[in-house]
């Protein structure tokens, strides 16, 4: 297989878009998609400050050094959950420290859980769950939370996250298997500030996962390979599974199945009745400061009170 640009071997095939490339012009092709993203989407501006969730995988990793790549001001932000199983957080913190030796100027945060507000994310969720079932809930909640917090103290514009198409997709199918229209109106590149919350983004939404992937290897990204030791089993990876064989029989069924929502979305074809809902009822935390439905304390601020 050759690239189409200029007869070198390809490194990659993407048939969806009958395209192969070789490194430097799929690097080219990877940087310049993620621009029109951003700019499509109206994700941000070269002057937005960008505060960039990073888990050391492979996603995050590649959007944090495409957007240095591009020169927006992008900071790192790593939430240390305390996963011992497998050394995961250990791992992953170790490739954040490589990819900041090798972005030098990059200035990353770095919210140590257990030191900041006591327990690990298994352990609190040990205690709050009564030993029954995954970590997941409590540990989105408190990621949730933390990414606002710094997001908003450090006065940055915009929160980006590095879900990629598979991981959206595998959401969209979820939700649309079950008619969940509260999730699926919430669904996008995009949701806008309101009441406290920052900004959010999603600027490798584009992409398939292989196109990451190749992107992290071909940049020479070190990123950590394996999932979460709490993510086996996970619905959204049976699901993607499934959407796998789709797209084998039907290359680029994925990328259309959620394109062609997003885009049936902002032209307002498709409608849910939570669009003309009033947004519930907020007030800030008595606790935290940060936007809450719940009666008194935040859901993440309850977490610990029980610990007292
Ligand atoms: S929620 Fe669950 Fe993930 Fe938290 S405990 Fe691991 S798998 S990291 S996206
Ligand atoms: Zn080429
Ligand atoms: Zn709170």
């Amino acid at each position: 297989m050759k690239c189409r640009k200029c007869g070198k071997p390809a490194v990659i095939n993407m048939r969806h878009h009958k395209l192969a490339l070789c490194a430097d012009h799929f690097i080219e092709w990877f940087v310049r998609q993620t621009e029109r993203t951003i700019e499509k989407y109206r994700m941000f501006t070269r002057d937005s400050r960008i505060l960039v969730a990073v888990s050391g995988g492979k996603d995050s990793l590649s959007l944090w050094d495409v957007l240095l790549e591009l020169g927006y001001k992008a900071d790192g932000l790593y939430i240390d959950l305390g996963i011992e199983a497998n050394d995961y957080s250990k791992t992953s913190h170790a490739k954040i420290d490589a990819f900041m030796e090798n972005h030098p100027g990059a200035r990353l945060h770095v919210v140590d859980i257990k030191a900041t507000y006591g327990e690990s994310i298994p352990e609190v969720a040990m205690r709050v769950r009564r030993g029954r079932g995954k970590p997941c809930s409590v540990c989105g909640i408190v990621k949730r939370h933390e990414m606002n917090r710094i997001a908003i103290e450090g006065g940055y514009d915009v929160l980006a996250t590095g879900h990629n198409l598979d991981d959206e997709v595998a959401v969209l199918f979820l939700n649309t298997l079950h008619w969940q229209t509260g999730y699926l109106a919430r669904q996008a590149p995009v949701l806008p500030a309101e009441n406290g919350f920052a900004k959010k983004v999603k600027p490798l939404c584009r992409f398939y996962e292989r196109e990451v992937a190749a992107y992290a290897l071909v940049k020479g990204i070190d990123y950590i390979y394996d999932e979460c030791p709490f993510a086996v089993g996970a619905k959204t990876i049976f699901y993607k599974g499934i959407l796998n064989q789709i797209e084998e029989k039907s290359p680029g069924a994925k990328h259309q199945f959620y394109l062609n929502y997003v885009d049936a979305r902002r032209k307002g074809k498709i409608k849910f009745a939570e669009d003309d809902e009033e947004p519930p009822e907020m007030h800030p935390c008595p606790k935290c400061g940060q936007p809450t439905t719940a009666p008194g304390l935040c859901t993440f601020c309850r977490l610990w009170e029980s610990n007292k």
